[in-house]
Parts: C-alpha cells; structure tokens; sequence
C-alpha cells in the first residue's frame, strides 16, 4: 500500500493518522505539489483532479481523503470506526462533509495564505475558522469524541486542519474542548506526527 502525498498535506495526515490507528503498514510517496507533479500526466492517471493524498492499494488508487476513510474503515478495520447505527452514520457523514467544506475553506485555506502565500482575504478566513471553532467546541461539550463513545473517522477528518492552526495566528486556548480533544489525539499511543 502507497501513499502519495505531500508532507505539508492536511487532507493526507488524516490517512496517515487513520493507517496509524488501524496498524496498517505503507510506504509514503512524495508528490512535489510545489514543483506541480500532481498535475503531470503521471499523477493524473492516479487522480483525475490531480490532489493528494492518493492511496494505492493494489490495482485500486483511492483519492479524497474523505472517501479514503470510509474505504479503510470498510475494508481494513471490520466497520469499527463509524458507529452502525443510523443517528451516527447521520452525525459521521455530517462531520466527514464539515471537514471538506467548512475546514477546507476556512481554517486550511487560512494556514495556505500564512504558509504558501495563497491569495486569499486571510481576516476573512481567520473569521470564518472562529465561527467553525466556537462550533466544534460547543458539539465538544460532554463528550471526548465528535461522534460516540471513541474515536471514529470524524475525528480523523476534522483533526489535522485544526491542529494545525499552529501555522497561523489562530489560538486554539480560546476553545478549551477543541484543545483537549486535539491533545487527547496526539497521547493516543498509535497517534504519529506530520512529517511537514
Ligand atoms: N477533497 C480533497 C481535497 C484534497 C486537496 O485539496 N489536497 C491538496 C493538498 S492538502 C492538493 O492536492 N492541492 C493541490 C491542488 O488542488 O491543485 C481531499 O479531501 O482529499
């Protein structure tokens, strides 16, 4: 099993993290986004929108890291990381959707302005990740995990962009739930770092 990824990549740490917690053993790919390999006629036989990550698993190139997830979880780890019943597939797809939409175009879009220069309003996108943080927090109260009892991939999906707020100016102390449960990610035992 490959995967291709950069090691600035969010999206690819959610597998990374999800392969940690489900003990599967790959190799780690580098795609030089900086030097635009992802768009190579190569890469773009793996991924048609030409993104990382990809996984490669066997003949099948599997790429949003989303759909990756639900695929590991499927197919590696027996269903144990989304809850069957009905209310938690609701509350995991929701999370999963949360994570390519509301992260992805606000607190990741702000660490791209502060780490790669992207040109994008970076006080609006400071804003927009506040809004989202408050609400992470608040769905946080009580609880240890976004969804259940343990950790699922909602977790995962969430996770990687709001840790790494540390690439900006966005402080994580304002919302006390949200940095308890980015620390009680990192002390999982099976938990590894970003390369990046
Ligand atoms: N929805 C996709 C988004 C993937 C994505 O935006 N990946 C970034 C790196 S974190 C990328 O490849 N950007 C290059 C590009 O889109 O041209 C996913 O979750 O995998």
């Amino acid at each position: 099993m490959k995967l291709h990824t950069d090691p600035l990549s969010g999206n690819s740490h959610k597998v990374r993290l999800m392969l940690a917690l489900i003990g599967k053993k790959y190799e780690e790919v580098a795609v030089d986004l900086a030097a635009g390999e992802h768009k190579t006629p190569t890469f773009l036989a793996k991924h048609p929108l030409g993104q990382v990550p990809v996984l490669e698993d066997g003949a099948e190139y599997a790429y949003d890291s989303q759909g990756i997830l639900v695929y590991l979880n499927a197919k590696y780890a027996d269903d144990a990381y989304i809850p069957a019943d009905p209310v938690s597939q609701l509350r995991v797809a929701f999370w999963l959707s949360f994570a390519a939409n509301e992260v992805q175009h606000s607190l990741s879009k702000a660490r791209s302005v502060k780490l790669f220069g992207a040109p994008h309003d970076y006080e609006v996108l400071v804003e927009a990740s506040h809004t989202y943080l408050i609400f992470i927090d608040s769905q946080l109260s009580g609880r240890d995990w976004l969804v259940g009892e343990g950790i699922t991939i909602a977790d995962l999906a969430v996770f990687p962009y709001v840790m790494l707020t540390k690439d900006t100016t966005i402080k994580l102390s304002k919302y006390p739930k949200v940095e308890s449960w980015v620390k009680r990610i990192e002390t999982q035992d099976w938990y590894v770092p970003m390369p990046g």
